[in-house]
Formats: structure tokens, sequence, C-alpha cells
């Protein structure tokens, strides 16, 4: 298991201006952020990103969201970093995400979950190289 794992804040928490707050709420489950950047996605670039939910019914609603305004993605370190994160953010749709994660928190629908974390080792790596090239990685 890795140390490193990806996470994108996503559009419905900017816009409400909580990214800061989930960063922080990040950083005290123990997360050291060692990239960031805040971004707007254009529409193949969430299209690539989301890949693997293609024909999906909820695909194309996924994209307009995705697409709503800015993002911000990091690399995160902690030991066994994916299974952290997932645990950190909670399930996909916010209502039945448990107590204190960061979707029961911030997310307001199984669409607008505020958060996306990667789900493998491999995934992650995938995703941060869309958002970010080696250099920006400092480790
Ligand atoms: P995850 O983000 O918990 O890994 P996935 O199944 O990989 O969940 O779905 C990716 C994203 O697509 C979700 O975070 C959510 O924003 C959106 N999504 C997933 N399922 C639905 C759905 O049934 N309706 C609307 N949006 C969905
Ligand atoms: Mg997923």
């Amino acid at each position: 298991m890795g140390n490193l794992t990806f996470t994108m804040i996503k559009p419905d928490a900017v816009r409400a201006n909580n990214h800061a707050k989930i960063l922080q709420h990040l950083v005290d489950a123990g997360f050291r952020i060692v990239a960031l950047r805040m971004w707007c996605m254009s529409r193949n670039d969430a299209k690539r990103f989301y890949a693997v939910h293609t024909g999906k019914p909820f695909f194309d609603g996924l994209i307009d969201f995705m697409t709503s305004g800015p993002i911000v993605a990091a690399v995160l370190e902690k030991e066994d970093a994916v299974a952290e994160l997932r645990k950190t953010v909670g399930a996909t749709n916010p209502e039945a995400a448990d107590e204190g994660t960061v979707r029961k928190l911030y997310g307001s629908s199984v669409q607008q979950n505020a958060i996306h974390a990667s789900d493998s080792d491999e995934n992650a790596r995938i995703e941060w190289s869309l958002h970010f090239s080696e250099a920006d990685i400092m480790l």
C-alpha cells in the first residue's frame, strides 16, 4: 500500500467557499499536502478524468457539474493513503456517509458530494497526472 493519494474538492464545495475548511479537515486527519492546484477543468479534461463512468446515466450531468466552476486538486501523503482518504471522505451519497466525514459535512447530493478520492494506488497516479506534472510534486 502506497503513501500517496489524490483528491479533488469539487465545484459545489468551492462555490460554497468550503475549500479551505476541507483542506484543513484533511490535514487534521493526518494528511500532508504535497501538491496543490486550483483551476477549471475543460469538458475534455473532465471526460478523461471520469472515463471509467462513460455511458452511465449520470455521466453527462457529472461532466456538466465538474466543469461548472473551479476545483482544488491535491496530492496527499499519509501511510496507507488511498484507504485512509476514502475513510475520511465517506460514502458517495452524503446521506449514507458516516458522521464527521467530509461528504457528510459538506456534500449536498450524490452528485454534488464535495470531494473526490482515488480508489487505488494506480488510479491515484493516473488521476494526479491529469492535474500535475512530475515537477509539481516535490516529495
Ligand atoms: P466515488 O466518488 O465515491 O468514487 P463513483 O461511483 O466513482 O463514486 O462516482 C463518481 C462520481 O460520480 C461521484 O462522486 C458522484 O459525484 C457522481 N455519481 C456517482 N453516482 C451517481 C448517481 O447515481 N447520480 C449522480 N451522480 C453520481
Ligand atoms: Mg470513484
